[in-house]
């Protein structure tokens, strides 16, 4: 975050960002998002982390699995290192002031605009007329929840770069359509060397929690063995590493795998191919797949832990949603005044 973000807006900063309950924690999450959930935590900004489970049923969800994927993306995000004392950790459906400006926006949104959205395009795949509303309306839920915060900045990975553009565009026209400034502008936080992390076998997709192969996907759920087993396997190329970042142009697995060496290190991939150009993978794999134990380990052990509580886990959210509750109902009550709702409470 810059001084010449805040500036551009009279918004105090606040962070505000979410993941979908489904199937479990993917190393992907983890680097391009929860480790920078963290990271704003400790810098001393006012962070707001949901658990979106109004998105997770735009697509089917058995009700039991839902739940236990809630539960564990608290934990996940418990132990990563949010802290619920110091971030508002809640699922998004307790706080329905998010639903309800939801609504408002599907009323500002333009069909063009929702029409133009990749995700949409992948997740709903060739049988378009078979997909939820839900899921074609999914980026002004988005929108609703960064909104519904007045949230300044939102960390996210690469791939939810363009729903940030549409929430945008929806406060932007919002602000225009009534003639107020009351919606912040949002500014996207995408950085490091992880903000795309791409499946370990086709370095041209993204790694995915929906991924039918789980030899494509680190679960943060994975023990040592099954990560070692998966790095080891993880498709590459017989070329050895290149000596500086130019030389992993044209080589997606290659890039992939230094990218997440580089993020797990904290450091940038120049100075992983310092240490490791010229280096065959078999070197290079073994090392990866030490570091990726060493830091997701005690995440894993952690998350098992707190799972072995789960009135804890309901206790915390439950405390979140009270929290993100008084953020959002008085946000939504002067969108109303704005649109016009009479107000008979
Ligand atoms: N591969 C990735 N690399 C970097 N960031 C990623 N994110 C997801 N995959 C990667 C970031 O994680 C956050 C939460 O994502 P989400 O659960 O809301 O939905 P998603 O982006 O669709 O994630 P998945 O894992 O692919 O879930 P499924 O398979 O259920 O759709 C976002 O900030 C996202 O950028």
């Amino acid at each position: 975050m810059t001084d010449t973000d805040t500036a551009r807006t009279p918004h105090p900063p606040r962070v505000f960002s979410g993941i979908q309950p489904t199937n479990r924690l993917q190393l992907g999450n983890y680097l391009g998002a929860v480790k920078r959930f963290v990271e704003m935590q400790n810098a001393g900004v006012e962070t707001i982390y949901c658990i979106v489970d109004l998105h997770a049923i735009t697509v089917w969800q058995e009700p039991e699995e839902l739940r236990r994927a809630t539960r564990e993306l608290a934990a996940g995000y418990i132990a990563s290192g949010l802290d619920p004392a110091r971030s508002i950790l809640f699922n998004q459906s307790q706080s329905p002031a998010h639903a309800q400006l939801g609504w408002i926006f599907n009323c500002v949104a333009r069909m063009g605009w929702l029409s133009r959205m990749t995700q949409f395009k992948d997740k709903a795949g060739r049988n378009r007329e078979a997909a939820s509303v839900g899921l074609f309306a999914y980026p002004n839920l988005m929108a609703a929840d960064i909104l519904a915060c007045h949230a300044t900045h939102v960390p996210v990975g690469e791939d939810q770069k363009q729903h940030l553009e549409l929430t945008r565009d929806i406060a932007v026209k919002f602000n225009t359509d009534y003639g107020v400034d009351f919606f912040p502008v949002p500014e996207p936080v995408i950085e490091g060397a992880a903000t795309r992390v791409m499946s370990l076998r086709d370095g041209t997709r993204k790694m995915s929690k929906s991924d039918p192969s789980d030899m494509s996907r680190i679960n943060l759920t994975d023990d040592a063995d099954t990560i070692a087993r998966k790095i080891r396997k993880a498709k590459t190329d017989p070329e050895p590493l290149p000596s500086d970042t130019a030389g992993l142009e044209g080589r997606a697995e290659a890039r992939n795998l230094v990218n997440i060496c580089a993020a797990l290190g904290d450091r940038s991939p120049a100075e992983v191919l310092a240490e490791f150009g010229g280096r065959p993978f078999s070197a290079f794999k073994p090392m990866l797949a030490d570091l990726a134990i060493a830091r997701l380990s005690p995440i894993t052990a952690e998350m098992t832990r707190l799972m072995g509580d789960v009135a804890e886990i309901d206790r915390i959210l439950g405390e979140g949603a009270e929290k993100a509750r008084a953020i959002a109902q008085p946000i939504l009550e002067q969108t109303y005044d704005i649109v016009g709702m009479i107000r008979s409470g």
